[in-house]
């Protein structure tokens, strides 16, 4: 069987990689090789940030006014819009989640290009009423240059919209390197948006390969003017130590170990529900997937039967199929590392409550599966309380009190969602002000919004992605000083 091969996208053409090798992209539900991916190196990360270079200095980019920027965010949209259906497969084939997870994904994708669209020419700086006579004193905001953007395989369109929409918006140009796992719909979306939106050649220029490689190429290179960076901790550390070294903001997204506080008052029949979706949905292959759930005493036989009985219903099997809620695992790696984590639960006295272990392919073929699974009798000093999983495991730890609650939620090196189940409405006050964590959830948990901003406390990153004011995170303040008067000021003898 003949398979694709992709090349980068650089300057608004197919770039073969510099060295000639490639890497396998493989379907992780049918376990077939059905493409390779550029394996770049250094000189496809200076041959990328240079046309992106030249893109923000001397090209059409650079003329481009704010509302034409605007207008080229929109056409972008629709150009999604367009082609969403055709972008969810490309997703689906790499990351094996389901296809109506990833078309809803990829059909919310134009709001943030449109919001952000909205804003190109809502950017102004001011005169400003300084105490010196005679001078003028006024701002301009900058567009940065060239900003490197990091992803990473579970949500890889959507993850890139919240960076490149507002960078684009502020007047930047892009590298991107996705994920080695999913780098498909990057370079296929970069087509898109440069023959069917007109972007203009080299404002967005995709690079592929491994983090170690083209990725710590692009982080140093002294052109970059920015990373953005949504993975784990380990590569977003060394994103963050090597933009350090040029002086160069970052944002990272990184991991969690978010908490669901579920409170003796909740409608417990609502909080199953809502933390069950908020694990499971996405395979738990979701940076904010809740994936403690800390309960009240009184609730838990309640709450852990309830839970138990809806995680049984959950199907697994073909992501294509409209019947599947949970795809396989996305990598071999990643099922590995879902075992290891199942491991230490057991290992540390955990009980299994449902699931625990892999589950073969129903369709019979070869892809990875683990089931949902639920460990009670966790206490949050386990490894499976405080490491982040990125799988379908669940761990309900008890606690007694309201303090006794909010400790243990922020009792982790993450902080990146929670949720709070309870009906008193002071409690809700009290216990959202006092949780260490970017975003909270009442009565509900995750979804979010491209007008609302989102990102971690602690180990679970920096900055926010979101909102209008993150559009000043892509943008840098000049100040231009006016003598009005006829004469300087000087100090010396004439
Ligand atoms: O992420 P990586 P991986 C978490 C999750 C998962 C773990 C590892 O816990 O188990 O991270 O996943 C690039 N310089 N999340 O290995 O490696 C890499 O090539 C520059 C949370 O997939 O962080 C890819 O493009 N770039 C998460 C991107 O970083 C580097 C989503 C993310 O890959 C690099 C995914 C380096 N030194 C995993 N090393 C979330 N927050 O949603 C890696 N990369």
């Amino acid at each position: 069987m003949s398979i694709e091969t992709l090349a980068n996208f650089v300057d608004g053409r197919g770039c073969p990689p510099a060295s000639g090798t490639y890497l396998d992209c493989e379907n992780p539900y049918s376990r077939t090789v059905w493409g390779r991916i550029a394996r770049s190196d250094a000189a496809d990360a200076e041959a990328a940030v240079s046309a992106a270079r030249r893109a923000f200095r001397e090209g059409p980019w650079s003329r481009f006014t704010a509302p034409q920027r605007g207008a080229m965010l929109h056409a972008m949209a629709d150009v999604v819009a367009a082609h969403a259906e055709e972008l969810a497969r490309i997703e689906v084939r790499d990351n094996g989640k389901t296809y109506k997870e990833m078309l809803g994904q990829v059909k919310r994708i134009p709001e943030w290009y449109r919001f952000y669209g909205g804003l190109a020419d809502k950017i102004n700086g001011a005169v400003l009423p300084t105490e010196k006579p005679g001078q003028m004193n006024y701002t301009l905001h900058e567009p940065l240059g060239v900003i490197a953007m990091i992803t990473p395989w579970n949500s890889p369109l959507m993850l890139l919209a919240w960076k490149l929409a507002p960078a684009l918006a502020a007047g930047n140009v892009a590298v991107v390197k996705p994920s080695e796992f999913t780098s498909a719909s990057a370079l296929r979306f970069a087509e898109l948006m440069t023959q069917e939106a007109g972007l203009p050649a080299g404002v967005l220029n995709v690079v592929t390969g491994l983090g170690a490689e083209v990725g710590a190429a692009l982080t140093a290179h002294k052109d970059v003017a920015k990373v953005a960076f949504t993975g784990g901790v380990t590569g977003g550390r060394a994103a963050y130590v090597a933009a350090a070294e040029k002086l160069r903001p970052v944002s990272l997204e990184l991991g969690g170990k978010s908490p669901n506080l579920v409170f003796a008052d909740a409608d417990l029949e609502q909080a199953a529900r809502g933390i069950v979706s908020g694990i499971f949905g996405s395979g738990g292959q979701s940076c904010v997937a809740g994936s403690r759930a800390l309960v009240h005493v009184s609730a838990m036989e309640t709450f852990v039967a309830r839970a138990v009985e809806l995680t049984g219903k959950i199907r697994l099997g073909d992501p294509m199929s409209a019947d599947t809620d949970i795809g396989p695992v996305a990598t071999p790696a990643q099922f590995d590392r879902i075992m290891t984590c199942i491991g230490w639960a057991k290992k540390d006295g955990a009980t299994t409550a449902i699931g625990g272990a892999p589950v073969s392919d129903p369709s019979g073929g070869e892809a990875l599966f683990v089931a949902p699974t639920i460990f009670t009798g966790v206490w949050n000093d386990m490894r499976i309380a405080r490491e982040e999983v990125f799988g379908p495991v669940l761990a309900v730890i008890p606690f007694e009190t309201e303090e006794e609650a909010i400790a243990l939620a922020n009792d982790s090196d993450f902080g990146l969602g929670a949720g709070i189940w309870t009906r008193d409405i002071s409690r809700v006050h009290r216990v959202a002000a006092a949780l260490e964590a970017g975003s909270v959830w009442v009565n509900s948990y995750k979804g979010g919004s491209q007008i609302s901003p989102f990102g971690g406390y602690k180990m679970s990153g920096l900055g926010r992605e979101g909102g209008m004011e993150m559009i000043r995170d892509y943008l840098q303040v000049k100040s231009v000083w006016l003598n009005l008067a006829d004469e300087v000021a000087y100090p010396f003898p004439l």
